[in-house]
């Protein structure tokens, strides 16, 4: 299997899925914000054992790859030897950037989503893959959004850039607009690139949390790299299932910000008499950068 999926049918796809109760999160204790309390003292010495595994042999592919800031803030979280306490967490990361986490129980419904990150609240999913997931599971688990997203909450650019994120999907909502907004955090929260002095580095949380295609996004000759732009990217479709086909690179976190800052409402109505690009387009005019 290998389809281009939007990924707001993705996710309508899992909302269908939790309300026939095939979503993994036990959603019962949810609040009307689908926050849980995290229940930290339940996790057992097993589950414990294998985020040691998961967070060794994810740490020791991160040099040379993962931008420095990750890399210094993963570090800050002090992570290494369990399932993270989310209040500990908290406590750090609000005296840096004034973020906190909420435990959820998994996917959340996308307005609600929004409104977590507009208020600098970063939802981590609190249940944890089994051993036999080890290298790859379909829906996030703490693994992947602790590890993969919390760090770089650490950094002030990027924490402002996810918090205006957050509002803007909140508009996008309003405009019709969720699948050029869902594209965008594809493109750069999963699955972006940053250029460095020493070559690219990769600072989205779908790669950075993988075995595999944290080394195949910097090295490997078959995808297209180019740079991020916010018409071309929420133009351009994306796969869910395998090793992206295209992924866009930033300058520095400040590209990143200073490309969601903007009122996309009239780019929604430009992007709406477009056609969708597949996920291996290169365009005419555009430079595919080369791997490292
Ligand atoms: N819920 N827990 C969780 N994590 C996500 O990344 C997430 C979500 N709900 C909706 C959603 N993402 C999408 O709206 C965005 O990825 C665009
Ligand atoms: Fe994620």
């Amino acid at each position: 299997m290998n389809t281009t999926v939007e990924h707001a049918d993705f996710f309508k796809t899992l909302t269908e899925k939790s309300e026939h109760g095939s979503l993994r999160g036990n959603y019962e204790g949810a609040d009307e914000r689908y926050v849980v309390r995290q229940n930290w003292a339940q996790y057992t010495p097993a589950q414990h054992a294998l985020w040691r595994q998961l967070y060794r042999r994810q740490a020791s592919l991160l040099p040379g790859r993962a931008c420095d800031a990750f890399i210094e803030s993963l570090a800050r979280l002090d992570a290494s030897d369990g399932i993270p306490d989310f209040t500990r967490t908290t406590d750090a990361l609000y005296k840096a950037t004034g973020w906190e986490l909420v435990a959820v129980p998994g996917l959340i419904p996308d307005l609600t989503f929004f409104e977590h990150l507009a208020a600098r609240r970063f939802p981590v999913t609190v249940w944890l893959r089994e051993p036999e997931e080890f290298d790859y599971i379909a829906e996030p688990d703490v693994f992947h959004d602790f590890f993969g997203h919390v760090p770089l909450l650490l950094n002030p650019v990027f924490a402002d850039y996810l918090q205006e994120y957050g509002r803007g999907g909140m508009k996008a909502l309003k405009l019709d607009a969720l699948k050029y907004i869902a594209r965008l955090y594809w493109y750069t929260v999963e699955f972006g690139l940053i250029q460095t002095h020493q070559g690219l580095r990769a600072y989205g949380a779908g790669m950075l949390s993988s075995g595999g295609e944290i080394e195949y996004c910097l090295t490997s000759p078959k995808p297209r790299r180019v740079m991020l732009d916010a018409e071309r990217t929420m133009r351009t479709l994306y796969k869910i299932d395998s090793y992206q086909e295209t992924y866009f690179v930033i300058r520095d976190f400040e590209h990143l910000f200073s490309t969601t800052e903007p009122d996309f409402a009239p780019l929604y109505e430009v992007l709406k008499t477009e056609e969708a690009l597949p996920a291996d387009t290169l365009l005419p005019d555009e430079k595919n950068l080369p791997p490292n």
